[in-house]
């Protein structure tokens, strides 16, 4: 199967889940107004994205249980695997909808933030929340029954309570009016990517994809785990260079990082190559609400040569990450592919 045809047949099962979705509403007797507004929230903010994490808990079931590809799946099981899936990314859409509000963004996959959409404004707080909770009704309606139904609740919580901490302390690393970049270090970047993006978009789908294929001990999250939450930082370290670098065009949103005093991996590498001149610059226009001083600061970046740091930093920890997965022990039924697939993926994305 192509990677477009996976694509689809995964977005096919979307259209399912809103409809059990709107039932519960109706279930509760709420007007049709509110329940055409959560089916809007829905359609809107889950499935215009890339679907990696999504589609990543499919692949890497289908790995897992040996399969050579997802259209050996039996049609239920690939329904269940796929609901799994659609989970990461209703959490994904929670989280977006809310750190687009926090991070004051303009654009998202190519169109305006949901709450920049008319009427819909601070309702966006609430709509989060809703989105949030369509994961666990649709985990107790499909999977309730099942033996590892704790662990999949358990996992949700707990990477859902990281990503959190990962949030607080990127916002309060990046106070408004308070510029002050000595705050900022590698250290502390590593820290607030590995909480705010590598357990959600990396170690989850494949630990729930592990509790379904009934390949969960112990020892092999911990394998699975060592390697994604790295992946997971070079993704974020990716996010970050694509902010200053990219073009909207190409990302689906407007670079926001410098205006908002975000201690990104960008800023960090040029702390570390700054002259005394320069960082003054810096000092003087980094976190600044203005497009100028924005430039100034992208000027500097350049001027550094991050571009070609950042190369470097690429195809480091590729090696690293390729020398680690060749020592994953795969002698209870782990298999060190999943974790390649995922390297695949992510290595010299553009977008
Ligand atoms: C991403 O941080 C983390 C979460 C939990 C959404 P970010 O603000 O860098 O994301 P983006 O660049 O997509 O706004
Ligand atoms: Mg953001
Ligand atoms: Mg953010
Ligand atoms: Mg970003």
């Amino acid at each position: 199967m192509s990677k477009e045809d996976n694509r689809n047949k995964f977005l096919k099962e979307f259209p399912d889940l809103v409809v059990e979705l709107k039932q519960v509403l109706a279930q509760y007797g709420m007007p049709q107004e509110a329940i055409t507004w959560y089916e809007n929230s829905l359609n809107y903010n889950t499935p215009g994205g890339k679907l990696n994490r999504g589609l990543s808990v499919v692949d890497t079931y289908a790995i897992l249980k040996g399969y050579k590809s997802v259209s050996e799946l039996s049609q239920e099981e690939y329904k269940k695997v796929a609901l799994l899936g659609w989970c990461i990314e209703l959490l994904q859409a929670y989280f977006l909808v809310a750190d687009d509000m926090m991070d004051k963004s303009i654009t998202r996959r190519g169109q305006p933030c949901w709450y920049k959409v008319e009427n819909v404004g601070d309702v966006a707080i609430n709509d989060a929340f809703m989105l949030e909770a369509a994961i666990y009704i649709l985990l107790k309606k499909h999977f309730r029954n099942e033996s590892y139904y704790v662990d999949l609740l358990e996992l949700f919580h707990d990477v859902t309570f990281q990503t959190e901490l990962g949030q607080l302390l990127d916002l309060i690393t990046a106070p408004e009016d308070k510029v002050d970049l000595s705050k900022f270090s590698m250290k502390k970047h590593s820290f607030i990517v590995t909480f705010k993006t590598a357990y959600y978009s990396f170690y989850l789908p494949v630990a729930l994809a592990m509790h379904m294929a009934g390949i969960n001990d112990e020892r092999d999250l911990k394998q699975a785990q060592d390697v994604l939450i790295p992946l997971g930082e070079y993704f974020q370290i990716q996010d970050d260079f694509l902010d200053c670098f990219g073009t909207p065009e190409q990302i689906g949103k407007i670079g926001t990082d410098i205006q908002d005093n975000k201690c990104s991996w960008v800023i960090n590498k040029a702390l570390e190559l700054a002259t005394s001149e320069q960082r003054k610059v810096l000092d003087d226009n980094y976190g600044q609400k203005n497009k100028t001083a924005e430039e100034k600061c992208r000027k500097i970046f350049y001027d550094l040569q991050l571009q070609k740091y950042y190369e470097d930093y690429e195809e480091g920890i590729a090696q690293q990450l390729k020398e680690k997965i060749s020592r994953i022990d795969e002698s209870r039924g782990f298999k060190g592919d999943v974790l390649t697939a995922f390297l695949n993926k992510v290595y010299k994305r553009t977008k």
